[in-house]
């Protein structure tokens, strides 16, 4: 059976794949990966369910016509060529994503920086890991991450930071739980919001959004203060700037004193960070904080210890290596004239990059305003995911060549193309991908390639030749483009870097097909010594950002993710069960400001920036701080008319990184009042006419909630069919279900212009296979009552609320014994956080009942 990698997030879960012959796919973690271990959380284990033909483009487009290879090829190169010819080649710009593989990055990189000789190609990475980068190469002259997911089994103390390990990260939230029932490692969540990472923390500090390098300093001040530096650690292997130690400062949290008890007690300590330290404008300034400590205390390239930075898309470890970054050139060599020349040699290029490229956020200003004229955006979604994305769409749509390599034809941004260009995806294409702690493994197809899709890499190199360079790029299958950035790794060594594969230059095709996972570097690649030219790490002073306040916008508005989708949804908004996690964008509020703006949980609100407005659903929480708000970044318009988070977010970067600050945005919330609302489970999607909807999977169709003024477009909603209605007009209550001929449900509206309606749950189950006749279904409910199901917890297995507190009056008092009654939790484990939470709250009622 081949042995793959998840497509997904940086863990690099291994998989094992296989299609059988009526093409059902069997997926299963690969118990034989380092990474895993056998275990996936729900994103991998539901992957069969996104891989369907479904809206995949099948053959190259220019504009609306379907075009052959050829003809598809040979306009990219003209325009191209034109480009150049007559505007030079900083006109062109790529925009690449981590979600490449190593040879889809390395042949990008070396036709813009080698060959078109453009230092503008830049990555979604830039939105993602940009930061930890600037802060690496400040710290210890190289991007390296100094740890490995073994230190995370031997710390005593696991700090998270800006991280929702559990659901963006669920297999390393795992091994974290694992490690805290085998040898007591206490964990602290640092996030402002109260995730349910943090609910299952010793210690959740809420600290304010941007307080933490206000946080760490202090934290490295109270060390100090504790006598808890390592004054050998520094003096050996650390150089400290004059003035560092008067300028650390205090922080103002609750829980100041318990984290210091916790650090200061714990030497073996990880601290694993993500987007809350990245995606901030003080991003780079965070991951430094965070290094100072790790080094003034030592506690780093030991066992147990080290600051790490989690990478977010499967391959954006790889990208980082090949130098995919407008700012390194290539194989984390930069732009001084020695290491130019010695990549000129390498690459025997004509006319390699002399400078670094523009930042994304930059590189499409330049797009805006006519300095960039050809671009090419592969494998990613920046009409969505880039902060301004409304300016995004703007420049793209006045830019005069626009190609885009996706799987899917209708993305946001394909809307914008004139060419497009369908790639090969997860399954199909062939290739290597690093996780977050070095180890590289193979992506290995299993499934045909479908239609006239290719694989990134060829598209590439075949698009090379045609501009006159395929001396250079006449590659015949990924192994060639792996032994040679395998063998350029060489110069990175040379140049006194960690990064080295070169071993693997020659390696054999047969040798590449059975690759195993294997990690370079080592567990602690920075053990023998940091990449300075004098061997020492650097601490950096460091000082907190100041303190933001804007009468206009009172509220903090945060963006993120949600456990069971994935970016702009273009692959997981087609599964039926990840979709259950979280039909809608919602904005999470705390009850006091609900209260305050007279905002009811599951009204709609408009949220408003500087930039933009999107409207949410309401969701009342505890979990949210005061003047604090949350929404998902998922949704693009292909889902929802008005949830799209990349309105709202303005293009505001970190000086040092480039790394927009999507996490702190001001804002103000206004209730949304619609004349009516409704939904509509239909079986084909449905472009609704209306204010307001979103919609989202279902087994055997869609749901679409809808909200309006006026008159409703009933006809337009509503597939032809058998009707039956019923309605109440004085309550505004119109109900309507449409068959076929033969009986055959085919869709039901429920609409209300101030009435409840029903329970989507008990109708989306009926839709697809249930027992309900047409006037239970006309009434939203069964005939008789039965037992409400509760919220969906255990998605795998399809277990509710109800069944799980069930469980736990039945005498179940842990996980595992929930899991061993109702089967929750047992095959992913993505929901074992929520199991836990139902659990403590019911104890803790029939303790209060006890007492
Ligand atoms: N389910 C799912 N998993 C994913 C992804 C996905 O789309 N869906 N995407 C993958 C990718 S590419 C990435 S980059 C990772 C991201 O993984 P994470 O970084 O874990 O995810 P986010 O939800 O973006 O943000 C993490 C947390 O940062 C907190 N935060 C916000 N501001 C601050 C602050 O000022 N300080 C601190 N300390 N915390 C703050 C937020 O409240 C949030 O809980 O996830 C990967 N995994
Ligand atoms: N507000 C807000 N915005 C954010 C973030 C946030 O936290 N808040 N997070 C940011 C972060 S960390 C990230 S990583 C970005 C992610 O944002 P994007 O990269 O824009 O999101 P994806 O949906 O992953 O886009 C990947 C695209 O590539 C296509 N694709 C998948 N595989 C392949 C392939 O092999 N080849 C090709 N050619 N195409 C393929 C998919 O269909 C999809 O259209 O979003 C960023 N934007
Ligand atoms: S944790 Fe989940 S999404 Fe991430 S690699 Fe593993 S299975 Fe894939
Ligand atoms: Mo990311």
């Amino acid at each position: 059976m081949p042995r793959t990698t998840c497509p997904y997030c940086g863990v690099g879960c291994g998989i094992v794949a296989e299609a059988d012959a009526s093409g059902d796919i069997r997926i299963a973690g690969d118990r034989a990966h380092p990474a895993n271990r056998g275990k996936l959380c729900s994103k991998g284990t539901h992957l069969g369910e996104t891989i369907g033909l479904e809206g995949r483009l099948l053959a190259p487009m220019i504009g609306g016509q379907e075009v052959g290879w050829d003809a598809a090829l040979d306009d990219v190169a003209e325009r191209l060529r034109t480009t150049v010819a007559e505007h030079g080649p900083d006109a062109v710009a790529f925009y690449v994503s981590g979600q490449l593989l190593t040879e889809d990055y390395y042949v990008a990189n070396k036709l813009a920086k080698g060959f078109i000789g453009t230092g503008n190609i830049d990555t979604n990475s830039r939105l993602c890991m940009a930061s930890a980068v600037a802060a690496h190469n400040r710290a210890f002259g190289e991007d390296v991450v100094p740890c490995s997911y073994a230190d995370l089994d031997d710390a005593d103390l696991i700090l998270l930071v800006g991280s929702n390990t559990a659901w963006c990260h669920p297999v390393i939230w795992q091994r974290i739980e694992a490690a805290r029932e085998a040898r007591g490692t206490k964990l602290v969540v640092i996030d402002p919001r109260r995730t349910e990472t943090a609910e299952r923390a010793d210690l959740h500090v809420a600290v304010a959004p941007d307080g933490d390098v206000a946080l760490f300093n202090a934290l490295l001040a109270e060390m100090a203060a504790r006598g808890l530096v390592d004054e050998d650690y520094l003096r050996n292997h650390c150089v400290v700037p004059d003035g560092f130690w008067d300028g650390l400062g205090t922080a103002a949290v609750a829980q100041f004193a318990e984290l210091a008890d916790l650090v200061a007690a714990h030497p073996r300590m990880v601290t694993l960070f993500s987007q809350g330290v990245n995606q901030s404008d003080s991003g780079t300034n965070k991951g430094n904080a965070i290094i100072n400590l790790h080094l003034a205390t030592g506690r780093i390239n030991t066992p147990g210890a080290g600051p790490f930075s989690i990478t977010g898309q499967p391959n954006a470890m790889g990208g980082r290596e090949v130098g995919g970054l407008a700012t390194t050139l290539a194989c984390h060599l930069g732009f001084t004239d020695e290491e130019r020349e010695e990549v000129a040699r390498f690459w025997q290029a004509p006319a390699l990059a002399k400078a670094p490229g523009l930042k994304a956020v930059d590189l499409f200003r330049a797009v805006a305003d006519g300095r960039i004229r050809f671009i090419w955006i592969m494998a990613t979604n920046p009409a969505v995911s880039m902060p301004d994305a409304g300016a995004v769409r703007a420049a793209l749509a006045l830019c005069p060549h626009v190609v885009v390599s996706d799987m899917f034809g209708d993305t946001d941004t394909a809307r914008f193309a004139h060419v497009r260009l369908p790639s090969l995806g997860w399954g199909e294409k062939d290739g290597t991908v690093t996780n977050s702690e070095r180890t590289v493994s193979r992506q290995r197809p299993f499934l045909p390639s479908p239609g006239n899709a290719r694989a990134d890499w060829r598209i590439i190199c075949d698009v090379a030749v045609r501009l006159g360079y395929g001396h250079a790029f006449a590659y015949s299958s990924p192994v060639e483009i792996f032994r040679e950035y395998a063998a350029m790794t060489g110069l990175a060594r040379r140049a006194g870097k960690r990064l080295d594969l070169a071993a693997l230059a020659h390696i054999s095709d047969a040798a590449y097909d059975a690759l195993e996972p294997f990690q370079w570097g080592g567990r602690h690649p920075l053990a023998r010594g940091f990449s300075t030219p004098d061997g020492k790490a650097r601490l950096v002073a460091v000082t907190p950002p100041a303190a933001r306040k804007d009468p206009d916008f009172p509220f903090r508005l945060n963006t993120g993710r949600y456990r069971d989708q994935w970016h702009t949804m273009t692959r997981t908004g087609r599964s039926a069960r990840l979709a259950a996690h979280r039909r809608e964008p919602l904005v999470e509020i705390h009850p006091a400001d609900a209260a305050t703006l007279a905002l009811a949980e599951g009204a709609l609100a408009r949220l408003v920036t500087p930039v933009g407005e999107a409207v949410y659903r309401a969701a009342v929480s505890e979990g949210q701080s005061r003047g604090q708000l949350f929404v998902p970044m998922h949704w693009s318009d292909t889902n929802a008319s008005l949830g799209r988070t990349g309105r709202l977010v303005p293009a505001l970067a970190d000086p040092h990184s480039g790394q927009p600050a999507l996490k702190n945005v001001p804002a103000r919330l206004v209730p949304v009042l619609p004349e009516w609302r409704g939904f509509l489970v239909s079986r084909t999607a449905s472009a609704a006419p209306v204010a307001h909807w979103t919609r989202s999977r279902i087994a055997g169709g869609w749901i679409t909630e809808m909200a309006g003024e006026g008159a409703i477009p009933v006809d337009a909603l509503l597939p032809d069919g058998l009707r039956s209605e019923v309605c109440d007009a004085a309550r505004g209550m119109r109900r309507i279900a449409v068959s076929d001929g033969e009986g055959a449900l085919l869709a039901l509206l429920y609409l209300t212009r101030g009435g409840r309606l029903p329970e989507r749950d008990w109708i989306i189950r009926q839709f697809d296979s249930g027992t309900a006749t047409l006037a239970e279904l006309l009434a939203g409910r069964p005939a008789a009552a039965q037992p409400d199901r509760g919220a969906l917890v255990c998605v795998c297995h399809d277990v509710g609320e109800t069944a799980i507190l069930a469980a736990v009056k039945g005498g179940a008092g842990t996980v595992a014994q929930v899991g061993a009654v109702t089967c929750a939790g047992t095959n992913c484990g993505s929901c074992r956080p929520i199991i836990a939470r139902l659990l403590e709250q019911s104890l803790q009622t029939e303790k209060e009942a006890a007492e």
